[in-house]
C-alpha cells in the first residue's frame, strides 16, 4: 500500500475504471477515489464503458461518467496513472485497450480471489469485504479530513452491496468499523436502503416472480433461468437483474446457488452463489469466469440450453467428486 501511496502522491493525472457490469462496489469505490483524488487537488477521470443500474442513480447525481472515446487527446498524450478497481482481470476493464497500454503507471486495487496482479503495483486483498474497504483504507492513510460525506456515502455502499447487507461471511470485524466510521462523516445508510433495497419497479417484481417460477433444486444446489424474453416482457433492462439469484443460494439446504441469464441467442451470463463451503470462484474458473468464495461468474457463448446442460453436468460431477451429491 506505501508504494501505491507514493505513486498518487507523485502523480497529477488520473484515470480510473473498473469491471464491466456495474455494481455498487465498483461504483462506490471508483466514485470516491475520483472524488478524494480532486480533493487532493488533483485531476480525475472516472471513464466506464458501459450502462449503469438505475438503483446507482442517487449515488453519481451530476457527476460525468466518461466513455473512452469522450477523453480528449490532450490528457491521453500526457503522463497519467490509470487506476483499475475491482476487477479480478486485465480484459474484463470497461475502457479503451489504448487507454491502458499508454498508462504511465497501471495501479490494481481489488478483492477478487481470481485477480492475477495485473499492476505495475497491485493491493489485493482477496479477504477483503470490497474494493471500497481497500479505498477507504488508502484513503484514510494519506488524509482521513478530505473524507467528505458524498465520499462517505459512495463508500458505504460499496460495503452495504459486496456484503449483502452485512450478511456474508466476508463481512468482518473491520467492515463494521469502517460503517460506524463512515457514518460519523456524513454517510445516510437510510438512503442507501430506500435506493438501492426499496425502489424495486413494479414490473421488476413481476419479473422476479416469473424467474423464480423457473426455481428447481436438485440435491445442494438450486437454478434458475431468465430467458431474454422475460426482460424483454416486463421491461427490464439486464444490470437491473443483479440481485436475482440471491433467491436460488437462500433457500433451506441450498449451499449452491445458479441463476443462468440469457443474453442474445449466443451468450449466457452465469451467476453462482455459495453459502458456506463451496468455493465458487473455483466452479466459474473452469469456464474462464472468476470472483470470490461465495460470489462468482462467467459467460459462456452458447445458446441456453447448451449452457444449463453443460454447466448442470458439470456441478453433478463436480459434487459428486466432493462428495456432496445427496
Ligand atoms: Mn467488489
Amino acid at each position: 500500500m506505501n508504494q501505491i501511496i507514493d505513486v498518487i502522491n507523485s502523480s497529477k493525472t488520473f484515470i480510473i475504471t473498473s469491471h464491466v457490469a456495474p455494481d455498487g462496489d465498483n461504483v462506490g469505490s471508483s466514485l470516491a477515489l475520483t472524488w478524494f483524488l480532486r480533493a487532493m487537488g488533483k485531476e480525475s477521470y472516472y471513464v466506464l464503458n458501459d450502462s449503469f443500474p438505475q438503483n446507482l442513480a442517487f449515488l453519481y447525481g451530476n457527476e460525468k461518467i466518461l466513455e473512452s472515446s469522450e477523453l480528449s487527446k490532450q490528457i491521453l498524450s500526457s503522463e497519467y496513472t490509470l487506476i483499475a478497481l475491482d476487477c479480478g482481470d486485465i480484459n474484463r476493464l470497461a475502457i479503451g485497450k489504448d487507454i491502458i497500454n499508454t498508462a504511465n503507471t497501471l495501479l490494481n486495487i481489488d478483492h477478487h480471489q481470481s485477480n492475477n496482479e495485473f499492476g505495475d503495483y497491485n493491493y489485493v486483498v482477496t479477504d477483503a469485504s470490497s474494493t471500497s474497504e481497500l479505498v477507504y483504507n488508502l484513503i484514510s492513510k494519506i488524509d482521513d479530513n478530505l473524507i467528505s460525506p458524498k465520499i462517505a456515502q459512495a463508500l458505504y455502499t460499496g460495503l452495504v452491496t459486496d456484503t449483502g447487507r452485512f450478511q456474508y461471511d466476508n463481512a468482518n470485524k473491520s467492515s463494521f468499523l469502517m460503517a460506524a466510521d463512515l457514518l460519523s462523516k456524513g454517510a445516510d445508510k437510510q438512503e442507501v436502503t430506500r435506493s438501492i433495497y426499496q425502489s424495486d419497479s413494479f414490473d421488476y417484481v413481476k419479473l422476479s416472480a416469473e424467474t423464480v417460477s423457473t426455481l428447481e433444486k436438485e440435491g445442494i444446489f438450486s437454478y434458475m433461468v431468465l430467458e431474454t424474453k422475460m426482460l424483454e416482457k416486463y421491461g427490464v433492462s439486464y444490470e437491473d437483474t443483479e440481485n436475482l439469484v440471491n433467491y436460488t443460494v437462500n433457500l433451506d439446504g441450498v449451499e449452491l446457488g445458479i441463476l443462468f441469464k440469457e443474453r442474445g441467442s449466443n451468450q449466457v451470463k452465469v451467476s453462482f452463489r455459495s453459502k458456506q463451503f463451496i468455493n465458487v470462484n473455483e466452479i466459474a474458473s473452469k469456464f474462464d469466469g472468476g470472483g470470490h468464495m461465495r460470489a462468482a461468474g462467467c459467460t459462456i457463448n452458447n445458446s441456453l440450453p447448451e449452457a444449463v446442460a453443460m454447466v448442470l453436468n458439470y456441478i453433478r460431477e463436480y459434487l459428486k467428486e466432493h462428495g456432496w451429491n445427496h
